[in-house]
């Protein structure tokens, strides 16, 4: 019953595409005139597409998007879509180019498939804690990054929060490296994820995060990493047994609007639109904190946690080191430069 999304998700899918096809976008409306409620006369729809379900902090956080917008004008109806109803996290970026999706917040991973520099936030074991990642994503930095999904057809508005990322398996306790070995882990659809995983032993797999409950359920995959709101609200611990506080990377979600709908908006339009989305997104990384800790908790009682000690983080650290490197050039070297000293600088201060 908990699945029925996933059966359901293909018809919602063909479903979806034949109201978007139905509508004609308001990317195909004459573009030299202003979509707003104004000039039709009826709320604008616009569509957010997640990937996690209804009892995840991020949908807490759309929840209070929709609010907030629809508080301050009667120009949008906010509808919410969850659980990859809509699409998984690169349709849904795909969507959004094409303008027959309005709004979507995936994890940046798979967004380093259309900007590449986006893969700094994949370098593992460089955000160490939270106070560092609300800094460096509210700075110079934060706001530098954001501003790259230009030229492909998107507006970044915002940074959410998905959170530090642990390792869970249904073969054995994991406590250390040598425990890691031979794991079949699904990763996120991210080169550097890939590879990180395949440095410390693992035999790492990318998917789509639509396909990881049933990939766990038959077996295809041993285990994966996530968040622990996403692990436990997400009922891993019906096909998982073992979680260890891996706490392996930081990977943000960002708040991406469709730069076709964006441009047809007024100023006022988008200053509504993008000061909700900054403030959802303040709200979502308290809940993001809150749920964090009360899923551990109950991930406690129905799965294995094994604690990853000092030592043996570091140890990971070093097998990862050289992925960091591998990656650099590729990313851009100066930019990794950049991120990594405004880390330092702001976990120094
Ligand atoms: C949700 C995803 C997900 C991510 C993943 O759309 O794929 O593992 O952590 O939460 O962005």
């Amino acid at each position: 019953m908990k699945r029925k999304w996933v059966k359901l998700s293909s018809l919602v899918m063909v479903t979806a595409l034949f109201l978007a096809a139905c509508s004609g976008g308001n990317a195909s409306e004459g573009s030299e005139e202003k979509v707003t409620a104004s000039t039709s006369g009826k709320p604008q729809i616009l569509r957010v597409s997640i990937g996690v379900n209804d009892q995840h902090p991020e949908y807490e956080g759309v929840e209070k998007f929709k609010e907030l917008v629809e508080s301050k004008t009667d120009d949008f109806e906010i509808e919410l879509y969850h659980s990859g109803q809509l699409a998984d996290d690169r349709s849904a970026i795909e969507m959004l180019q094409l303008g027959s999706l309005d709004i979507t917040i995936p994890s940046t991973s798979p967004l380093v498939n259309f900007v590449k520099e986006f893969g700094v936030f994949d370098l593992p074991f460089t955000i160490p804690n939270e106070k560092v990642a609300d800094e460096l994503l509210d700075g110079k930095f934060g706001d530098k990054m954001l501003d790259m999904v230009e030229g492909q057809n998107l507006v970044a508005l915002a940074w959410w929060e998905n959170g530090f990322r642990n390792l869970t398996n249904d073969i054995r306790p994991v406590a250390k490296i040598e425990d890691v070995d031979g794991l079949k882990i699904r990763t996120m659809e991210n080169e550097i994820h890939l590879d990180a995983w395949k440095a410390l032993g693992a035999n790492p797999t990318p998917m789509a995060f639509t396909e990881l409950f049933t990939a766990m359920q038959q077996g295809t995959v041993d285990g994966q990493e996530n968040p622990f709101p996403t692990i436990e609200l997400s009922q891993y611990a019906e096909v998982q047994k073992h979680v260890s506080n891996t706490n392996h990377v930081y990977t943000p979600f960002i708040f991406l609007f469709s730069k076709t709908i964006w441009d047809k908006l007024t100023e006022e339009q988008q200053t509504i639109l993008s000061e909700a989305a900054v403030e959802a997104g303040e709200f979502n990384r308290q809940r993001n904190r809150e749920v964090a800790d009360e899923s551990l908790e109950k991930l406690k009682k129905s799965m294995s946690y094994t604690e990853v000690t000092p030592e043996e983080h570091k140890r990971f650290q070093k097998a990862v080191k050289p992925v960091i490197d591998k990656h650099a050039d590729g990313i851009g070297a100066e930019l990794v430069d950049e991120y990594l000293n405004a880390i330092e600088e702001i976990a120094g201060s």
